[in-house]
């Protein structure tokens, strides 16, 4: 076959499982309708992705960091800044995603956006639209897991309705009865922090927020159980200091979020004196219940406390 006539679909960089996921269900969608479709990966596959393939046994993609000249599908995101080498010069002929727009063409091409909690859901969604095509039991798996990842099991405010029900449709087909159960053990495989070190703790998801001409940075994680995060405070009290000083940052927090109980657990390194909360912030850190997103829960507190 002519590499002309190949389509590689292509998800972010630093892969996760809605991006993987999506560009095998889709690449499989395609195929069906006679084109030569690739999915492709650009990074690492991260334990719950690997876990999901495996569980499903389903062939990791391809690695592709390079999308020079190339027919491309983008699925999970649509911004330059993530995704690899060439974008600009690689011709893109649809966009399949669920976060902001960040693009823009000069040919009229297939672009869709929907404020749903996955792009998997979005995928399924068209495959159950279309009466010709018949999702395969290890496709509505992936599909599935892809959507309990993104939306943390529905506990994340991002999930919509629409999200819930192709689930529900999905799981028929893939056979999953327990949902929650199977979501939990899929979210228990990228949730252990052994192994990792502090500084990887924290800046695995990590971000900034500016006040004024200071900031303040916020790591995230999400696990199923506290423990490990308690038992090994000191140490990460000791990096979030280190992170303070060496970004120059008024304060840095680590939120480590328990997706069973839905709550999190906030670690602060020196300089959180400014900030207020509904409880006393004792030996720097603080429970706090039903707290579960930064974007939504934490950073408005925070700026409505300092300003
Ligand atoms: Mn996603």
């Amino acid at each position: 076959m002519n590499q002309e006539e190949i389509i590689y679909i292509v998800g972010h960089k630093s892969p996760d499982t809605d991006a993987v996921c999506s560009a095998i269900a889709y690449s499989e969608y395609l195929k069906h309708k006679g084109i030569k479709a690739v999915p492709t990966i650009c990074g690492e596959l991260n334990p719950e992705t690997k876990y999901v393939l495996e569980h499903f046994n389903i062939e990791e993609p391809i690695s592709m960091c390079s999308t020079e000249d190339r027919k491309v599908i983008l699925v999970d995101y649509n911004e330059d800044s993530q995704g690899f080498a060439g974008l600009e010069n690689a011709k893109v002929v649809e966009v399949i995603d669920h976060h902001k727009i960040g693009f823009s063409s000069s040919d009229p091409i297939r672009f869709e956006i929907k404020p749903y909690g996955s792009t998997a859901t979005i995928i399924a969604k068209r495959m159950f639209n279309n009466a010709d095509f018949k999702i395969a039991k290890p496709i509505a798996g992936i599909l599935l897991s892809a959507i309990l990842s993104d939306t943390v099991i529905f506990k994340s405010s991002t999930t919509t309705t629409i999200d819930v029900k192709i689930a529900e449709q999905l799981s028929k087909i893939a056979e999953i009865e327990d949902v929650q159960r199977f979501g939990i053990e899929l979210k228990k495989k990228k949730s252990s922090l052994n192994g990792m070190t502090s500084g990887q703790i924290i800046c695995s998801d990590f971000k900034t927020f500016e006040v004024g001409s200071n900031g303040f940075g916020i790591g995230q994680v999400e696990v199923v159980d506290l423990s490990e995060a308690k038992q090994r405070k000191a140490e990460l009290i000791e990096e979030l200091n280190k992170i303070k000083e060496k970004e120059n940052l008024l304060f840095v927090i680590l939120m480590v979020t328990d997706i069973i109980n839905e709550g999190s657990e906030l670690l602060f390194s020196d300089g959180y004196e400014s900030i207020s909360f509904n409880g006393e912030i004792k030996d720097n850190s603080i429970y706090i219940k039903d707290m579960m997103s930064r974007k939504k829960d934490l950073v408005p507190q925070i700026m409505e406390s300092i300003k």
